[in-house]
């Protein structure tokens, strides 16, 4: 059933980790959509921390993430009493039903498919079992809320994709239990390119902070990497993502945050060049940027922990529910 027809509230579940800054990639692809959607559906919004440990972390750090991410939902506009904030790690259903999933549905052959794991453990000496394992703990979190939609960025369709094989399997085998979840993207911001590099995707894990826009950059830093973006080859301002995918990706940006479309973008600025473009990109992102951080600064890390603790009170009856349907479809109970 397509979540929009469901005739109940559909769910809608998705999360972040908590283990770098985040970026505008990160708000134009997920966080933007998630506050439209706060408005028709039951929303649980998760921080995964337990993802985040899949590699090293810094522990105070980590402690600092896991409130700044939270902080980041709520200046994006998600609003506690409309949607569910909650920590990962507060609610065991999850690492629970990770494993039982590890046993019971999921295969070696299934993740060695997985492009995340091949592009994150390339070249590095030590890869934690965590990190292969990464996606079957994400079918986790998202089968124990009987999520209809899970709006994320372009790079998370095939963990999505794997959710739902790992719950059809499930449910051939033991009896229907989960329900299946359809990914949702967004249309024009699924995937942010890099600004030093339109080849890649914008990355908080990027070698060199010149590739994204920190949604806690100040105004002016922004504005330099704005002006430092690659450009391709020319000077018309044109959307044209073969041949222009620096432009292209930068017209995104700007249509994403004015709400101008991208045939608009193109008539305003016939004739002009680049620069004028960057400048009126740069004051797009500026005004974006100081709004967000204004809300951004005015949440107490108390507050933070009270949406934390409420929220992870909300989810647990479901969470335990569900888990418990699970354990005795297996036998262990
Ligand atoms: P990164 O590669 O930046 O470390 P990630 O994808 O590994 O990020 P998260 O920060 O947890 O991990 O991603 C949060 C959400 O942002 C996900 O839904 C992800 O798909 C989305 N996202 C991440 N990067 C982009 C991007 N460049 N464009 C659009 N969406 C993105
Ligand atoms: N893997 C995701 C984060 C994530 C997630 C989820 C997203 C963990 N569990 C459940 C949606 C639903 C990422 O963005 N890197």
């Amino acid at each position: 059933m397509d979540y929009k027809t469901n005739k109940n509230k559909p769910a809608v579940f998705s999360g972040v980790q908590p283990s770098g800054v985040l970026h505008l990639g990160n708000y134009l692809g997920a966080l933007k959509q998630w506050v439209e959607m706060q408005e028709q559906y039951n929303c649980i919004f998760c921080v995964v921390d337990y993802h985040a440990i899949t590699v090293k972390q810094e522990p105070k750090q980590l402690s600092r993430r896991i409130l700044d991410v939270v902080r980041t939902y709520l200046a994006a506009g998600i609003h506690p009493a409309k949607a569910v904030i909650f920590q990962q790690s507060a609610i065991s259903a999850h690492t629970e039903l990770a494993w039982i999933l590890n046993c019971a549905a999921a295969r070696l052959s299934d993740l060695n498919k997985m492009t995340q794991f091949k592009d994150k453990s390339a070249k590095k000496e030590s890869v934690s079992v965590g990190l292969y394992d990464y996606p079957v703990l994400m079918a986790a979190d998202i089968l124990l809320y009987n999520t209809d939609a899970v709006p994320v960025g372009e790079d998370q369709v095939q963990h999505v994709e794997l959710t739902r094989t790992l719950a059809q399997r499930f449910n051939r085998q033991y009896g229907q239990v989960f329900k299946i979840p359809e990914v949702v993207i967004s249309e024009q911001g699924a995937r942010i390119m890099g600004l030093d590099d339109p080849a890649k995707k914008m990355s908080k894990s990027a070698a060199s902070p010149a590739n994204y826009i920190a949604l806690t950059d100040t105004p002016e830093v922004a504005t330099k990497k704005i002006r430092r973006a690659v450009t391709d080859s020319g000077s018309e301002i044109k959307y044209d993502l073969k041949n222009k995918p620096a432009i292209a990706n930068l017209m995104v940006i700007y249509s994403l945050l004015t709400n101008i479309s991208l045939k608009e973008i193109e008539k305003n600025y016939q004739g002009q060049g680049y620069g004028e473009f960057k400048k009126d990109l740069a004051e797009a992102v500026k005004k974006f940027l100081v709004e967000f951080q204004i809300k951004y600064n005015s949440f107490t890390d108390d507050e933070v922990r009270q949406i934390l603790k409420h929220g992870a009170e909300k989810v647990r009856p479901l969470a335990e529910e569900t888990l418990k349907t699970v354990k005795n479809k297996l036998g262990i109970n």
